[in-house]
């Protein structure tokens, strides 16, 4: 209820009697489940992932493709575009793997029974161990490692759901949640940033999963790839974390990982699906567009 003076005031009981407004209000719903029948294509390499290029998203291409650089044949993996903005997630095949219907969400073959794996946290995690690489091996060094996976898991909402949400997506700019989040995100990433004041990567002097689930959103954020929210937040001042950011992107696996999915930006850059590792030359949008 909207009171004389323009002040909302929540009702007893909440209903559900119009979209909130805002990008993505058509696909928000206060109900899980699917919507439509519709089964999941599958291809012929073990890992079958249904995604799109979104930050939780490149988290797993980058995983993947990661490990086919270290020439890890078992991680070959068609990647399926599920276009979110349409409602894919909410697909019976899709939800039947994951019912939380959210990106990214894969399906192990490889075994004798299909594995299935969602959450992006639990999806690095499984790959890391099932090939046992880019997770530290001694017990407390792991344990370092996973607190930093799932910081990221845990904080990224306030970065997406709550900045990104506000600042890029409501449908009218509120003081009241952007400074909200503003003031936590960059808490977030001054706690990043004095992480790396005296080390090269998260949680050891190697490249973990920790690094490839955080640069995933805040290495995208500092760049400036993210709700064009650089200036705004200033963040060439989290230097430690620019660095760091810029080492992670120069890795190959990186380059293709982020191309894996990609619905937006040049279309030189976009892989919307991915079957082998010659598409990355031949099936990006700016040939397929001149085809
Ligand atoms: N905690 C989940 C979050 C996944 C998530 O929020 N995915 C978004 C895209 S980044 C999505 O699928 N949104 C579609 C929807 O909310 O309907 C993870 O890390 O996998």
């Amino acid at each position: 209820m909207v009171t004389k003076s323009g002040k909302y005031v929540p009702p007893k009981k909440w209903v559900w009697d119009k979209e909130n407004g805002g990008k993505f209000a058509n696909i928000n719903r206060p109900i899980s489940g699917s919507t439509h029948i519709k089964d999941l294509p599958v291809g012929e390499h073990p890992f079958q992932l249904y995604s799109q290029g979104t930050p939780n998203g490149v988290k797993v291409t980058i995983m993947l493709e990661e490990l086919l650089d270290l020439g890890i044949q078992e991680a070959e993996y068609d990647a399926w575009l599920i276009r979110i903005g349409n409602g894919d997630q909410f697909g019976s095949g899709f939800v039947e793997i994951n019912p939380n219907s959210k990106i990214p969400s894969l399906l192990d073959r490889s075994e004798k029974q299909p594995i299935r794996i969602f959450e992006s946290g639990s999806i690095l995690l499984y790959l890391a161990d099932k090939f046992n690489k880019f997770i530290p091996k001694k017990f407390e060094n792991r344990t370092e490692c996973l607190n930093w996976l799932f910081w990221q898991m845990a904080s990224a909402p306030y970065l997406g759901g709550g900045f990104g949400h506000f600042y890029a997506y409501a449908p009218e700019k509120y003081e009241y949640p952007i400074d909200r989040f503003a003031m936590e995100v960059k808490r977030q990433l001054d706690v990043l940033d004095k992480l790396l004041s005296d080390k090269n990567f998260i949680c050891s002097e190697e490249y973990t999963i920790a690094d490839i689930s955080i640069w995933s959103w805040y290495g995208a954020l500092v760049l400036g790839r993210l709700y064009d929210a650089e200036e705004f937040l200033d963040v060439k001042t989290y230097k430690n974390v620019v660095r760091w950011a810029k080492e992670i992107n120069a890795r190959q696996a990186v380059k293709r990982g982020i191309m894996v999915n990609k619905i937006k930006g040049n279309p030189s850059s976009q892989l919307h699906e991915r079957h082998s590792s010659s598409d990355f030359i031949h099936k990006t949008q700016d040939k397929l567009e001149k085809l």
